[in-house]
């Protein structure tokens, strides 16, 4: 019913709602049904005209027609709102169908912790077990005490085989006191100057080497220093703690090679390797793997700090975290760790 013409009879009026209706359920989406609300009820609609014919009649009449065609557009406003009702409903339902449960859900991306880090918390969660403290220091190092309080005097030729990245700012003297620190060392003697023995603790952090990377070096890696300094302290506790170290990273069978080395901050001084084959279940001679670099602090490394030398001894070691994440997950490149590759990474 679309014609904007209107006579004054109830019966006419009778037939404009009778065809409203008709009109009205046959809708089948809001938008048609609003087109049906502009049409019939809007401003400009077919109950406001006639409303507005009303003042053509003489005015006896006035007052029926008048309550004909407000009991017209209360009906039509009370379908329309029913009508809005059904057409939600109706499509919530379909909305609630369209939905596949049995469709396998979007998987949530949970990211996990880098090998590295991973590797830094077994190995601190093994020395806090033996009574370790954990405490951090600065990576922008002096050479004061990266070199000079670890028995590395100036012109010391131990310095070159730390591969030294120096940081650009003379002193006075036109010296460059700052490096980014080689090794997790001077947080020895950070800590020793500042506390009287007892000291059981090991120093996580990154250290920096000006080398030509392969497949087990790294310009940039990780260390864990260790430090303990007692009265009687024996280098058969340096050797005991590293022995239960290597058993609660490797398991009780593991294989270790212990045998001299050289630092000048100790005395004697010892590394220790892991053999690669029997990690990774190869035959053949042992191929051995440097994990660490250890010994006993030197006495004049004690001295420097102030301790008393007929009193404390102690021992000091510092560990390649790469290296350990390399034996423990049988990976033959340390660049890997740092090539930033999702499919590498994600399988920790
Ligand atoms: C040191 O750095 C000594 N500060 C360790 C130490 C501490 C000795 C306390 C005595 C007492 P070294 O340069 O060997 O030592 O390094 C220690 C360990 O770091 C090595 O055994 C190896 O596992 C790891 N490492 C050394 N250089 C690299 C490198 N370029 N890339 C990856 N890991 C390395």
């Amino acid at each position: 019913m679309k014609k904007n013409s209107t006579t004054h009879s109830a019966q006419n009026v009778d037939e404009i709602v009778s065809n409203a209706l008709t009109e009205l359920m046959s809708t089948k989406t809001l938008d048609d049904l609003d087109q049906w609300r502009i049409r019939y009820l809007g401003r400009k609609g077919i109950v406001v005209q006639l409303k507005r014919s009303i003042s053509d009649l003489p005015s006896a009449e006035r007052p029926e027609f008048g309550q004909t065609i407000n009991s017209a557009s209360k009906e039509l406003e009370a379908k329309l709102l029913n009508k809005q009702e059904e057409i939600l409903a109706t499509d919530s339902k379909k909305t609630a169908e369209s939905i596949d449960v049995t469709l396998p859900g979007v998987p949530v991306n949970n990211g996990s912790l880098h090998p590295i880090t991973q590797t830094i918390r077994d190995i601190c969660d093994a020395f806090t077990a033996m009574g370790f403290e954990v405490i951090e220091g600065p990576e922008v190092e002096l050479d004061y005490y990266n070199f000079q309080m670890l028995n590395i005097p100036k012109h010391h030729p131990a310095r070159d085989g730390f591969n030294t990245l120096w940081i650009d700012q003379e002193d006075s003297n036109g010296e460059k006191p700052m490096l980014l620190r080689t090794h997790t060392s001077p947080m020895q003697i950070r800590t020793m100057e500042n506390q009287e023995p007892p000291v059981r603790l090991i120093v996580p952090g990154k250290v920096y080497r000006y080398e030509a990377t392969d497949s087990s070096h790294e310009w940039h890696f990780s260390q864990i220093e260790g430090l303990a300094v007692d009265k009687g302290i024996t280098f058969a506790n340096l050797k005991g703690t590293l022995y239960e170290f290597a058993r609660k990273l490797f398991g009780e069978d593991v294989k270790v090679r212990f045998r001299c080395d050289y630092f000048p901050f100790v005395e004697p001084g010892a590394e220790m390797s892991i053999d690669w084959n029997s990690r990774t279940n190869q035959t053949g001679d042992a191929n051995w793997i440097e994990i660490l670099g250890a010994g006993m602090v030197h006495p004049k490394v004690l001295k420097a700090v102030g301790y008393d030398t007929d009193k404390y001894t102690g021992f000091a070691f510092g560990i390649g975290v790469e290296r350990i994440a390399m034996l423990k997950n049988g990976i033959d490149d340390i660049r890997l760790f740092y090539n930033n590759d999702i499919r590498f990474l994600g399988q920790f």
